[in-house]
């Protein structure tokens, strides 16, 4: 147990569909804080260092596409395993499959299109973070 900080982002159709105050109010009703927010659109190459690891797969181009395409909100939220927490606040991979309470379970069908993204390690969430705030 320890207080982490983790990166969380609204993805592009989660903009679009106006759930941006929907995914903070998952959140917050957590009690995880909300640290740092902006709105920003995502560079080809901010798409490509973000998703570093996706980028021999299949749907890496499909990603980048998806996840330029439109302003995205990115956060960090603090507290109590953030990192994990958040996961399980967002939900599986595949909105199909998610269970219902979660974000991505609740809100969402497809996987290209599955609203939010959360950092799946603490290293992850430190390299995300520096890519999104510095
Ligand atoms: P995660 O977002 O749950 O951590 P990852 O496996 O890290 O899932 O994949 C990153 C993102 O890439 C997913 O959120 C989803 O938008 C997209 N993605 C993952 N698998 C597929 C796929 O099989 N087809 C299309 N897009 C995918
Ligand atoms: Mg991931």
């Amino acid at each position: 147990m320890a207080i982490e900080d983790t990166f969380v982002m609204v993805k592009p159709d989660g903009v679009t569909r106006g759930l941006v105050g929907e995914v903070i109010s998952r959140f917050e009703s957590k009690s995880l804080t909300l640290a740092k927010m902006r709105m920003l659109t995502i560079d080809d190459e901010m798409a490509r260092r973000h998703y570093a690891e996706h980028s021999e797969r299949s749907f890496f181009g499909e990603l980048i596409e998806f996840i330029t395409s439109g302003p995205v909100v990115a956060m960090e939220w603090t507290g109590e395993s953030a990192v994990s927490v958040a996961r399980t606040l967002i939900g599986a991979t595949n909105p199909a499959e998610a269970a219902p309470g979660t974000i991505r379970g609740d809100l969402g069908l497809l996987t290209t299109h599955n609203i939010v993204h959360g950092s799946d390690s603490v290293e992850s969430s430190t390299r995300e973070l520096e890519i999104y705030f510095g």
